[in-house]
């Protein structure tokens, strides 16, 4: 028994890495191959990005609510790992039939080929960077197991000799040095330094200090760059030749027009403040973020173009085809709805749209902030339906007004005595009037508010506490300019945004 478990494991062991070091050449040199053309064709991303699109929307929203923007490296790992264990079992496989072995492999290449072609925008080409880890994986095993000989070598080779090793250990690098290059060079296509943004012709007016000035703990006023959320369904990140990017307006227009990057620059820009909020942001989350924008208004494009009479929707479609939708109304109903180019003084960092992207206040992300944009086209929703809508979520969606606190924590332990509530409320295009905060159930107290930088902008807020002993539970509720008071009903965050009030308990003690 113990002898038969100790040859299955020299001759599995052996077998298996080398069928996963057969994978990985094929997946390094697809990725290099994917790195020059496009590099959303790369096996890897392009299986992982179909299991995010065939993803039912619940399991979806577990896997943001819990893994935040984890969730994409957590998915890549798990397709990774799969791939591997059948590219092990391919490898046993290839040690006793050769054939077996690599039509199993064929497979696995074969299925990275389909979820390449079934992009929305995928032509033939895309199918390149699957057919090249086939030839390349199917190569390599053969290498490895060297099935040209019908010495008795071959059926048993690899063996754990040392020039088995050595062999293997030049694959490995071989490996490593190809797909580095692929990765090295899909980055450096960006060239997200070389963009030069001129100055708005209606800029906004400079922030006023925010409370975390007084209060480090509450949320600033302006979200950096680096610390914005982040929400999308991409795997990677696109990355955007800017020269050869353009925008183009279609659908029902008197006529059709395209913009160069050049051509936005060139346009009267504008500046403005907005809250951005995505519509899976729990009650109290974190998706929200507050940044300067710098870009044409939408009106301007759409006075360009000549709106017919029949639209009813922008149907907005990102370079790899993913569409969002948005009630043409809201583009001309006096918001600031602008096609973006700037955040925060800067091109949009590739996260976030570079090189450009759409902006509208009022509705959460998923209807109104297409990162990536390359196409607006004006049609009716009972000819078009955008990604989201197939997946039942609302079609118009305006942000529910919602407040939240920083501090303290959830769960924080303070000591007794002088302290402050404090965080962030918002109600895009409506403003916030007054934040009230309660006590372990008593009644709602108004809270100080700090600066107000327009009706699209979050407002932060704080409430000076003197803090007893014992366990403590602390809510928030805003009311917006308009006279709404948050609703304490509970909604979730499908289909049109989570509602109800934050409760935070803490100990004081
Ligand atoms: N192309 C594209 N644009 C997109 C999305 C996407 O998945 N793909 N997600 C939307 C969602 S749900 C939100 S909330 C915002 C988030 O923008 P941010 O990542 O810059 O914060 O982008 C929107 N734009
Ligand atoms: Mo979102």
């Amino acid at each position: 028994m113990a002898d038969r478990l100790r040859t299955a494991l020299r001759t599995g062991i052996p077998g298996a890495a080398g069928g996963v070091l057969a994978t990985l050449a094929g997946l390094a040199a697809a990725h290099l191959t994917a790195a020059l053309t496009d590099p959303a064709t790369s096996p890897v991303v392009s299986i992982g990005s179909t299991v995010i699109d065939l993803t039912p929307t619940p399991v979806k929203e577990w896997a943001v609510s819990n893994f935040g923007t984890a969730d994409k490296p957590i998915l890549i790992g798990s397709v990774f790992a799969g791939t591997l264990v059948l590219a092990g079992i391919a490898g046993i496989l290839a040690r006793r039939r050769f054939p077996l072995g690599a039509a199993l492999l064929v497979v696995l290449t074969a299925l990275a080929g389909a979820a390449a072609l079934a992009r929305p925008t995928a032509t033939i080409t895309d199918v390149i960077p699957a057919v090249v880890a086939a030839i390349v994986g199917v190569l390599t095993l053969a290498l490895i197991f060297r099935t040209r000989t019908a010495s008795a070598e071959a059926k048993t080779g690899p063996r754990l000799s040392r020039r088995g090793i050595l062999g293997m250990a030049a694959v490995a690098v071989a490996v490593g040095v190809i797909g580095g290059a692929g990765e090295w060079i899909t980055r450096a296509r960006s060239r997200i330094g070389d963009i030069k943004l001129p100055l708005a012709a209606k800029r906004a007016k400079a922030l006023p200090v925010g409370l975390e000035d007084q209060y480090a703990e509450i949320t600033p006023l302006s979200t950096s760059n680096s610390k914005f959320y982040r929400v999308d369904t991409r795997l990677t990140v696109p990355i955007v030749d800017v020269d050869s990017w353009s925008l183009t307006i279609d659908g029902d227009v008197d006529k059709e027009l395209t913009f160069s990057f050049d051509d936005l620059m060139k346009m009267s820009l504008e500046e403005h403040d907005i809250t951005m909020t995505c519509v899976s942001n729990d009650v109290g989350g974190k998706y929200i973020g507050a940044a300067r924008w710098l870009g044409v208004p939408i009106t301007t494009l759409l006075d360009q173009a000549g709106v017919g009479s029949k639209a009813d929707q922008i149907l907005s479609t990102d370079v790899d085809g993913f569409t969002i939708s948005t009630p043409l109304e809201l583009a001309t109903d006096g918001r600031n709805m602008m096609v973006v180019i700037g955040m925060n003084g800067e091109p949009l960092p590739r996260e976030h749209g570079l090189p450009c992207r759409l902006i509208t206040p009022g509705i959460y992300g998923f209807v109104g902030a297409t990162k990536w944009l390359t196409k607006l086209t004006l049609t009716t929703y009972a000819e078009q339906t955008a990604y989201w809508t197939e997946r039942d979520w609302a079609t118009d969606a305006p942000i529910k007004v919602s407040s939240r606190i920083d501090t303290p924590k959830p769960l924080a332990r303070l000591k007794p005595g002088k302290t402050a509530i404090g965080g962030v409320a918002w109600a895009q295009t409506r403003g916030i009037k007054t934040v009230e905060v309660r006590i372990d159930g008593g009644a709602w107290q108004p809270a100080e508010l700090g600066p107000e930088v327009n009706l699209d902008y979050w407002r932060q807020w704080y409430l000076p506490w003197d803090a007893p002993n014992g366990t403590h539970m602390l809510s928030v509720r805003a009311t917006t300019q308009d006279g709404e008071v948050q609703t304490a009903a509970r909604a979730t965050p499908f289909p049109s945004g989570a509602s109800g009030i934050q409760e935070v308990t803490i100990f004081v003690e």
